[in-house]
């Protein structure tokens, strides 16, 4: 009799432990799947890092969830989403900063870890959240090369610095785009040019038509300033202040202008038979950005390695003349 309540027990026991062990395996398989969401899904270099995160998740056998987020609305769908197809974790470049708290929560709910790129986020007093992961580029110091590029063409040029009116393709919400241009700035006033001349040229979103609409404004309004030098957050800004100069006959002879980033904007302008006014740019790296942040992700999800709070990545100048063995330095 006592020895049948043991063999049952037994019995209970070895279901138990049959089942503990089947879900944990069960567990331990689930796929791995990372989101991967951007705010400008159309522009070169959000293409550029997601073809790099797909290399991460060819090499490592994870999904990659892509997901363009031009809005706050379509980011909250974004990550509760991923929450129910059982993402373990995204990596976001966010269409507002200032979204930071409210991703932070969301990805919490959702039980996905949270790694930001390119733009990082806010909370609700405007700080960074240094508890989220962060790999952006080192904004003001590629500003600054920016900046002393300008210079160094402008005198190669042998133009006189007080006839030149600088363009600053403005986007001041953004701290990363107005780390970038002030550091150009600051660069410019330190190779001697002077400061009244730099003229801010407010774009209200972030993309080459914006900043075109922007450029016209100042040009119409500086219409005294005969040549001149243009800079911006990035490649897209840029190009748009360049076509707006080139409306008023303002084409490579009278203006300078290098842009940041360095993708598929700027190689199709150095593709062009003949020089624009788009000198060059300042090549930050979709690699790093894209491959990395993933196989990062991957890391913190299956190895549970946190990744690095803060990551900040270099710039090189690339011109029409340089590219192929700039980029090739970069592994691109
Ligand atoms: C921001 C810009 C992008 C790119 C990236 C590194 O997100 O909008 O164009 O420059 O930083």
């Amino acid at each position: 009799m006592k020895l049948s309540i043991n063999k049952r027990k037994l019995f209970q026991w070895t279901l138990q432990l049959g089942m503990v062990l089947l879900s944990s395996s069960l567990y331990a398989q689930d796929p791995i799947k990372i989101g991967f969401l951007v705010k400008q899904a159309e522009e070169p270099w959000f293409q550029d890092e997601w073809r790099y995160a797909e290399q991460a998740a060819r090499e490592k056998g994870f999904s990659l969830i892509k997901i363009g987020v031009p809005n706050g609305e379509k980011l909250m769908a974004a990550i509760d989403n991923l929450g129910a197809q059982k993402a373990q974790g995204f990596i976001v470049c966010a269409p507002d900063v200032k979204l930071g708290t409210a991703i932070e929560r969301a990805a919490k709910r959702n039980k996905l870890r949270v790694f930001s790129v390119d733009d990082q986020l806010q909370n609700g007093s405007g700080q960074p959240i240094e508890t989220i992961p962060h790999m952006g580029i080192s904004a003001y110091k590629i500003g600054q090369q920016v900046g002393e590029e300008l210079a160094a063409e402008i005198k190669k040029r042998g133009w006189n610095m007080a006839d030149i009116g600088a363009m600053r393709i403005a986007f001041d919400q953004l701290p990363t785009a107005r780390e970038r241009t002030m550091g150009a700035v600051d660069a410019l006033k330190a190779a001697g040019f002077p400061v009244k001349n730099v003229i801010d040229a407010p774009s209200v979103k972030s993309d080459t038509e914006s900043a075109y609409n922007a450029a016209n404004i100042v040009l119409t309004k500086q219409s005294s300033f005969k040549r001149w030098i243009i800079f911006g957050m990035n490649d897209e800004a840029v190009l748009g202040a360049v076509r707006a100069a080139e409306g008023r006959k303002l084409a490579q002879d009278a203006v300078i202008a290098i842009g940041i980033g360095g993708s598929k904007s700027t190689l199709n302008e150095f593709a062009k038979p003949k020089q624009t006014a788009f000198y060059g740019s300042i090549l930050i790296s979709p690699k790093r950005h894209g491959y990395e942040t993933s196989l990062l992700m991957y890391e913190w999800i299956t190895a549970n390695r946190l990744p690095p709070a803060l990551t900040l990545t270099n710039g090189a100048l690339l011109t029409r003349t340089n590219q192929a063995a700039v980029r090739e330095k970069f592994g691109l």
